[in-house]
């Protein structure tokens, strides 16, 4: 099994006396995705993070978070979640055998999500609020109980995330772009940072154009303001506030990238193709990257063979309920060979 926490340790935070966890996080696949290379003009590449133990890209940084919190004698943790945050912690804080408490938004959480923190055993609580109202409560009982906050508001969150960048670099080297979701904006300040910090370390040449993509409904950075009611099909990343902000703003600017917004619509015509064409099933705000490169080719602003890191940030069965909202189903055929034989054939 390959435990991140040694395979990077000298990239990482860690010594002796870190507690080393692992669920078998990392070491997840890059994949090529020649169907979509050919239809883009582009090099494109899928860094599979729903490939995780928990089905998203969260563990890399939740390991060395909740490693962390073990090493200083927590005795527990706490998280507010669009859902994956919540999984990864509940997962972790299990291994590690600590309490986990989250607070999320009732009724805005892919049911996959919910029941994998759930069944971790965490103490799961709904409120009636969005995530930003969950956070800011979750900051406030952190202190007030004296629990470590495990979202990417800590440090050692967005450092284990860096992990991503490193993986791509050591495979492939630096690519010319790297796309991923925002939200709370952490991913993407960790990826930069993990360019950042091989490229100090002598190991690329240059840092790729970090380019963000937001939902229309849910898209603070990209029109410089806060969202009072962000709204989108891809709750993970239905986030009006993002508190890692400007760590974003400074890695999209320093790296000559962009922020994008794109409609719920193209996000799940991106989810479909991307299944449909390369058999790969992400959750909608991981395809929000496939939609953003569609949207630059269509303005013409995708330059040809440039070589892309896409980060499908979580796993698509996750949230199944999504399909059913594409009006994806069954056909519904009788048990008679023929008719069987007919369907078969008619397709
Ligand atoms: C699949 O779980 O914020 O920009 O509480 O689950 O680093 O916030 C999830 C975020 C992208 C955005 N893709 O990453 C949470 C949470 C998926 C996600 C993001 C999330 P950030």
């Amino acid at each position: 099994m390959v435990c991140l926490l040694e395979k990077y340790a000298e990239y990482f935070p860690v010594t002796s006396k870190t507690p080393i966890l692992s669920l078998g996080e990392g070491n997840t696949p890059l994949i090529p995705l020649d169907n979509l290379s050919l239809k883009l003009g582009v090099e494109l590449y899928a860094k599979c993070e729903g490939l995780n133990p928990t089905g998203s890209f969260k563990d890399r940084g939740m390991v060395l978070a909740v490693s962390k919190a073990l090493e200083a004698g927590a005795s527990g943790i706490i998280c507010a979640s669009t859902g994956n945050t919540s999984a990864s912690a509940a997962a972790y804080a299990a291994k590690a055998g600590i309490k986990c408490h989250v607070v999320l938004p009732a009724g805005k959480v892919a049911r996959g999500k919910l029941i994998q923190a759930l069944i971790y055993g965490a103490n799961v609580l709904a409120i009636h609020g969005n995530f930003d109202v969950a956070l800011d409560m979750t900051r406030k009982l952190a202190d007030d109980l004296g629990l470590d906050i495990v979202n990417s508001v800590n440090p050692y969150r967005l450092w284990g995330q860096r992990s991503g960048a490193w993986e791509v670099c050591d495979e492939i080297g630096a690519p010319d772009w790297c796309v991923l979701p925002v939200g709370n904006a952490g991913n993407i300040s960790a990826y930069w940072a993990g360019f950042v910090q091989y490229r100090r370390a002598g190991l690329i040449a240059s840092i790729p154009r970090m380019i963000g993509i937001q939902a229309k409904g849910a898209a603070p950075l990209v029109m410089g303001r806060p969202f009072e009611k962000p709204e989108t099909v891809a709750t993970a990343i239905r986030i009006g506030n993002p508190v890692n902000a400007k760590k974003a703003m400074a890695a999209v600017k320093s790296s000559k990238g962009m922020f994008l917004a794109v409609s719920d619509e193209e996000i799940l015509i991106a989810q479909k193709d991307l299944a449909s064409s390369e058999g790969i099933f992400a959750e909608p705000a991981s395809c929000a990257t496939l939609a953003g490169l569609y949207k630059l080719r269509k303005q013409g602003d995708l330059p040809k063979k440039v070589r892309v890191v896409m980060v499908l940030t979580g796993n698509g069965l996750k949230d199944p309920e999504i399909v059913g909202k594409m009006i994806l189903s069954p056909n519904e055929v009788a048990a008679e060979y023929e008719t069987l034989r007919e369907a078969i054939l008619s397709c």
